[in-house]
């Protein structure tokens, strides 16, 4: 949207320009009308709960769209900062619940479709997820949009809309199997196309030198190949606040397929085909959450959001500023989610110097006031390193400028450490080598005014390690922001028990500012209070189990405790570690060694990388550990194991509020913070969980009391790596030497034996980079422990209530107010 176009003239939200009719009436025409559907009246009718998902969400978008427009406008019109959040990922999930619960309309849908006699949940669950994103990463920009909305930030995102987003996982004999995510299928409600924001990406080509009309000697990208971004953007709701953001997300068009005449006749195909080509760039969103594959596409996917972004925010600067760039640092602030959209360093300087005229230390002084940059890792593989010489080829002109960034960084880094080859070496954007490669994160570093961790532990560890040299170069860039997630979703609109029984707790006040969570901490004390709690869980844990059925056959009984893991499958979240605890248990049961065992559900979900060997093979061991366990009969009162497939946004909002145990059981200084142990709390679930990411942080807001902690710390882990003998601490403990010989004998796999010994292999070699037998009895005690708890359901209640009244700190809210007053320097559209 331009900001000269948006609104009809004097039209505003509450003007009479938008008349509403009463939403049963706006529901049955858009369903008869708009879609054309017959409504037959036979409740069995399938179609109908589709059509009505479809009529409802075009009914609420008609609400939404003139608080959408209206707030656009201000946006655009206010002379305040404001930032873009850009980012490869936006893991969004429904919009039309949603959507319901912000506008205040939940009533009057409700009412409304009394008239098809069809649930409002049947319907909302005809909505597919926007799976845009991996996992936590990309789940966090969307509960940042959602906190910006609320609190009237002036904030757009921008990312990429994929035409097929987050894989989808089934089971095939308990193996991980890929099918693509066509989530548009059906269209998309929840977008507006705006082709006159189309702009121009450009790649490959060559520089080339040309005196411009001053006769200055300037560079310039020539022979390019081009590629159309044309942007559909996504209204993000604020919580009842006349607030409507966007997310601005680019598809990939080709810019020649109506250039059909520089083609004679017969490659009428070719340059049909050329479309394809521009439209890879959209077509898929990269299934690796934690790791780089360096593939040619995946930069295009990079740059392609980043020019188009970049150009877009210019475009809309130029209008209201003309050329005059002295203020644009000042008024704008891109925050880099990972080095994902890094690339923009660079390309910023281009567009300032190449189309508008600024010399280097002015642009180079834009930008630096400009960008901010989000760490999310630190694991080494993890990290992303473009070749120099793929570079070269896509984006030459952008390679030119990182040079020139590095020349001027490194005689920096000369007049801090003179003389210091080494440190050169080592601080340098690019890693020399046979085949050289530019360090993204050097370059995010380098090119912006903020670093942040995204939890305590996470800061300290890049500051005094990966980017320690950084910090002392700079150390007023670096700080902390613990990340959080928006109790609107995770609280209010997941757990509607809870939120009834909050409200009439403490009031509703929790929604808008989760401080007020607190308040809830006296009740936990209350034995009636207590009462009902246990029956909000204990309906939660009855949905969740209707769900589980569903999807794997298997039946979970409300009156086991609920244990979960959901997550990613990566080894360093040590799935495997809660494997070996699910046989150590079933060993016990095989040996009638039962007594105090708590009856356990044990919920495993997450997605494996689908190039990711040892994780699928992860997934493999446990639906074959499940399959045994289930069907063993001295097990079926004590132990269910299931493997959840396809896990996404929409099943944790039926899985986070059933959890009673939270499995949070990474290697310590691995997780840079998590974030599902943050809807878990929110939710009443205790955790059992190392001092890593933000558990640390947990267990300071819940107390140490109400938290199961285990394992090493991160400079014990570092400390034990030195020496570290798994096969000595496993022959000399019993019961882990038992679990070994149930996995190692084939126990599980009796028709493949061997299927598991890499994994088996991996757990004893010294060199294992998780320490995950180092763990084991540390975490086998602990789970002991949760048993206990769990049979004083006085006490287990009490702290389940005081996990609950202690996440008023893990509100995305939070972290949103400190983005905006530590890093943005931006305040709420007035
Ligand atoms: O970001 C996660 C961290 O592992 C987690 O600890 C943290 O809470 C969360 C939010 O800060 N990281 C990711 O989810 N990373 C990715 O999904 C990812 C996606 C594409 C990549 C690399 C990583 O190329």
């Amino acid at each position: 949207m331009s900001n000269t176009l948006s609104a009809p003239p004097n039209a505003s939200p509450t003007d009479t320009s938008f008349p509403h009719l009463d939403l049963s009436s706006e529901l049955a025409r858009h369903l008869t009308i708009t879609l054309g559907h017959d409504f037959t009246g036979d409740s069995t009718d399938k179609q109908n709960s589709e059509y009505l998902y479809q009529a409802l969400a075009i009914t609420v978008r008609d609400r939404l769209v003139p608080i959408w427009l209206e707030t656009w406008k201000k946006t655009c019109q206010s002379d305040d900062r404001k930032v873009y959040y850009l980012s490869l990922e936006f893991l969004i999930g429904r919009s039309l619940t949603n959507a319901v619960e912000n506008l205040d309309l939940d009533e009057d849908v409700r009412k409304a479709l009394r008239a098809y006699s069809v649930g409002m949940e049947e319907v909302a669950d005809k909505e597919l997820d926007a799976g845009l994103g991996n996992g936590g990463l990309g789940r966090l920009a969307a509960c940042f949009l959602d906190s910006c909305a609320n609190l009237q930030l002036p904030v757009v995102g921008y990312g990429i809309r994929y035409e097929y987003g987050m894989f989808h996982q089934h089971i095939e004999d308990g193996r991980q199997v890929e099918d693509p995510d066509r989530w548009l299928r059906d269209g998309n409600p929840w977008e507006i196309k705006r082709p006159e924001d189309t702009r121009r990406v450009r790649f490959y080509g060559r520089t080339e030198n040309y005196y411009d009309e001053h006769g200055t000697l300037r560079p310039r990208l020539v022979d390019s190949h081009d590629v159309l971004a044309v942007p559909f953007d996504m209204p993000v709701p604020g919580y009842r606040n006349d607030t409507v953001n966007t997310l601005r997300l680019w598809k990939a068009s080709t810019t020649d397929v109506f250039n059909l005449s520089e083609f004679n006749a017969g490659s009428y195909p070719e340059a049909v085909a050329a479309k394809n080509d521009a439209e890879q760039i959209s077509m898929v969103l990269y299934p690796n959450d934690a790791s780089e594959n360096g593939k040619e596409l995946r930069l295009k996917q990079q740059y392609f959001l980043v020019s188009s972004s970049l150009q877009d925010v210019i475009a809309r600067w130029v209008e209201q500023h003309g050329e005059d760039f002295s203020d644009f640092g000042r008024k704008n602030c891109f925050q880099l989610n990972d080095t994902h959209p890094a690339c923009a360093v660079p390309e910023l300087m281009r567009l300032l110097m190449d189309e508008h005229g600024l010399e280097w230390d002015d642009a180079w002084d834009v930008v630096t006031r400009c960008m901010a940059y989000t760490n999310h890792t630190l694991l080494p593989e993890a990290l992303e390193r473009w070749s120099v010489g793929l570079f070269s080829r896509l984006l030459p002109r952008l390679l030119d400028i990182i040079y020139e960034i590095n020349a001027r960084f490194l005689k920096l880094v000369d007049q801090q450490w003179p003389g210091d080859v080494a440190m050169r070496r080592e601080m340098s954007l690019i890693e020399e080598g046979d085949n050289p490669h530019i360090r993204m994160a050097y370059l995010a570093i380098v090119g912006s005014f903020s670093v942040n961790g995204v939890a305590g532990l996470h800061t300290q560890l890049l500051e005094s390690g990966l980017f320690k040299h950084f910090n002392t170069l700079w150390p007023r860039k670096f700080n902390n922001k613990t990340n959080g997630v928006t109790q609107r979703r995770w609280l209010s609109h997941c757990n509607p028990g809870l939120r009834d029984l909050l409200n009439e707790t403490i009031g509703e006040g929790w929604q808008k500012d989760l401080t007020k969570i607190k308040e809830l901490a006296p009740h936990a004390a209350d034995a009636d209070f207590r009462k009902k709690w246990i029956e909000v869980k204990q309906q939660n844990k009855a949905r969740l189990s209707d769900l589980v059925v569903a999807e794997t056959g298997v039946r979970f009984d409300t009156s086991f405790m609920f244990d979960v893991q959901v997550k990613r499958i990566h080894e360093y979240k040590r799935q495997l570690l809660n494997v070996l605890h699910i046989v150590h248990l079933y060993d016990r049961i095989l040996r009638g060694e039962t007594a105090g065992m708590v009856p356990r559900c044990v919920l495993i979900g997450g997605k494996a990388a689908p190039g990711y060997h040892v994780a699928k093979l992860i997934v493999k061991l446990i639906n074959d550990v499940a399959k045994k366990v289930n069907n063993h009969p001295a097990a079926n009162d004590l132990l269910k194991v299931v493997f959840f497939p396809n896990y996404r946004v929409s099943s944790m909002e039926v899985i986070c509020p059933a959890t009673e145990l939270s499995e949070q059981i990474s290697t310590a200084g691995k997780e840079a913070s998590g974030t599902g142990n943050m809807k878990f709390m929110m939710n009443g679930a205790l955790t059992i969980g190392t001092l890593d990411g933000a558990n640390i942080e947990i267990r300071e807001n819940a107390g140490a009391e109400n938290f199961f902690l285990f394992g090493l710390d991160a400079s014990e882990v570092a400390e034990l790596k030195k020496d570290y003998r798994p096969n000595e601490i496993i022959a000399a403990d019993e019961d882990i030497v038992r679990i070994m010989n149930l996995l190692e004998s084939g126990h599980f796999n009796p028709d493949n034996p061997g299927l598991f010994d890499l994994l088996t292999s991996g757990l004893r070699n010294p060199q294992d980079p998780w320490v995950t037998i180092a763990d084991l009895r540390a975490y086998i005690d602990a789970q002991g422990e949760v048993g206990k708890a769990y049979q004083d359901v006085d006490h287990w209640n009490q702290m389940s209530i005081l996990n609950t009244a202690g996440s008023g700190w893990f509100s995305s809210d939070r972290t949103i107010q400190q983005y905006a007053d530590d890093i943005w320097d931006v305040r709420p559209l007035s």
